[in-house]
């Protein structure tokens, strides 16, 4: 079928707009009509051209609800009509890390997924007969887009898909590194390193958590009043102090906080991140993705003397399992989304939203299809 997408010809250039060609679904496989997608960082790091695994031309986009318009052969979870979440960390569980209970981090598609491919090593993309790669198997900024079974989340179709898109990552990848990751108790001392959308969500989980205090820290002093709307506490603009922030931090709670979460993707913060922990047991969470060639770095001293490096990939939930809860959660109001959402466009305006990002205006735009 002929559909619009938002085209990433070659890094570092605006998306382009165009008529292009999508094959149906194959065995396993879904076919989705997007209706609204979050535009993520990542999506914004992958166009510059720093990411390993970046390929082109490419349909960018990993946020985003839809609804199932047609199943493949041997689909057995779904059916046209229902309501959905595309998972760029799938659950098949069948594979061993699925088995393990201790990740989410499925393997059963994860070589052709990075490739820009679909299971089968082919893409459903295509212009002129030229192939468009997918993206982290999602690639939402496209009006339909084709995803495996296993990477859906069914989920209630009440819920207003422009809003809960953002549990596609961002959301529950702040809220996950809290609540999975990091394992947040109550009465515990936190950092948020970068007031973003993954910033933000970690201080929504944090207080879900009942931390007693929650350090917001940006380099943008505008963030602050959003931060403090979702439960921080404290706020630190590291450019108006001398000292290196992890100092900082240090002496404002004396030995250190109980977790730290690096949220902006820089590996000098993710050090500061782990050096502002708790000496003894300070857990120091990077979620947080660097460029090609970038390397984190410490003196082991930190962690011989009890300091914690972990790392979350989408909060550490199991999508097809706990989305659906989520997005319950939204549904009550216990989890809040609305306010994240800064901007809605269509996705003609898809570069603005790239722009906004930038210019640090934004939380999250949604493109409503
Ligand atoms: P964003 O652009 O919305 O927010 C980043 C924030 O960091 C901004 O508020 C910015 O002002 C702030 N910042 C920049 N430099 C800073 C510095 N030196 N000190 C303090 N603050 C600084 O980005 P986002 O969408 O919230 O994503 C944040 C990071 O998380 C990105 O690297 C993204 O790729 C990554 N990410 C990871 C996962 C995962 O599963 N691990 C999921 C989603 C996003
Ligand atoms: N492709 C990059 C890594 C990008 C990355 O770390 N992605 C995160 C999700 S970011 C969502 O906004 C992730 O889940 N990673 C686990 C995985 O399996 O990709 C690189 O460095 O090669
Ligand atoms: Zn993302």
């Amino acid at each position: 079928m002929k559909i619009k997408a938002a085209v990433a010809w070659k890094p570092n250039t605006p998306l382009s707009i165009e008529e292009i060609d999508l094959e149906g679904p194959k065995k396993g496989e879904v076919l989705i009509k997007v209706m609204a997608t979050g535009v993520c960082h990542t999506d914004s790091f992958t166009l510059s051209g720093a990411d390993p695994e970046g390929l082109f031309p490419v349909i960018l986009g990993h946020e985003g609800g839809g609804i199932v318009m047609e199943v493949g052969e041997g689909v057995t979870t779904l059916k046209k009509g229902d309501h959905v979440i595309p998972l760029y960390t799938p659950e098949c569980r069948e594979c061993k890390f699925c088995l393990s209970g201790k990740t989410n981090l499925c393997v059963r598609i994860r070589s052709t997924q990075g490739k820009g491919l679909m299971p089968d090593g082919t893409s459903r993309f295509s212009k002129d007969g030229k192939m468009i790669h997918h993206y982290m198997g999602c690639s939402t900024f496209a009006e339909y887009t084709v995803v495996p079974e296993i990477a859906l989340a069914k989920i209630n179709p009440n819920a207003p898909l422009d809003k809960v898109c953002l549990l596609g990552c961002g959301v529950t990848t702040g809220i996950g590194a809290v609540l999975n990751t990091a394992k947040v108790e109550k009465g515990a001392t936190v950092a948020v390193f970068g007031l973003g959308g993954i910033g933000l969500s970690v201080i929504q989980g944090a207080k879900m958590a009942g931390a007693s205090r929650i350090i917001a820290i940006d380099i943008n002093d505008e963030k602050w009043e959003m931060a403090k709307k979702f439960g921080a506490t404290d706020f630190v603009n590291p450019k108006k102090h001398d000292k290196p922030i992890q100092q900082v931090i240090v002496e404002m709670t004396e030995w250190g906080v109980d977790y730290s979460f690096e949220c902006v993707g820089n590996v000098q913060l993710m050090r500061a991140a782990l050096e502002c922990a708790h000496r003894g047991w300070g857990q120091s969470i990077v979620i947080g993705v660097a460029g090609a060639g970038q390397e984190i770095s410490t003196r082991p001293f930190q962690l011989v003397t009890g300091r914690v490096w972990k790392g979350s990939a989408f909060g550490g939930v199991k999508g097809r399992t706990e989305l659906p809860g989520y997005v319950d959660q939204y549904m009550s109001g216990a989890i809040n989304i609305d306010d994240m959402v800064t901007f809605t466009m269509p996705l003609e305006d898809i570069n603005k939203a790239f722009d906004y990002m930038h210019e640090g205006k934004s939380i999250r735009s949604v493109i409503k299809m």
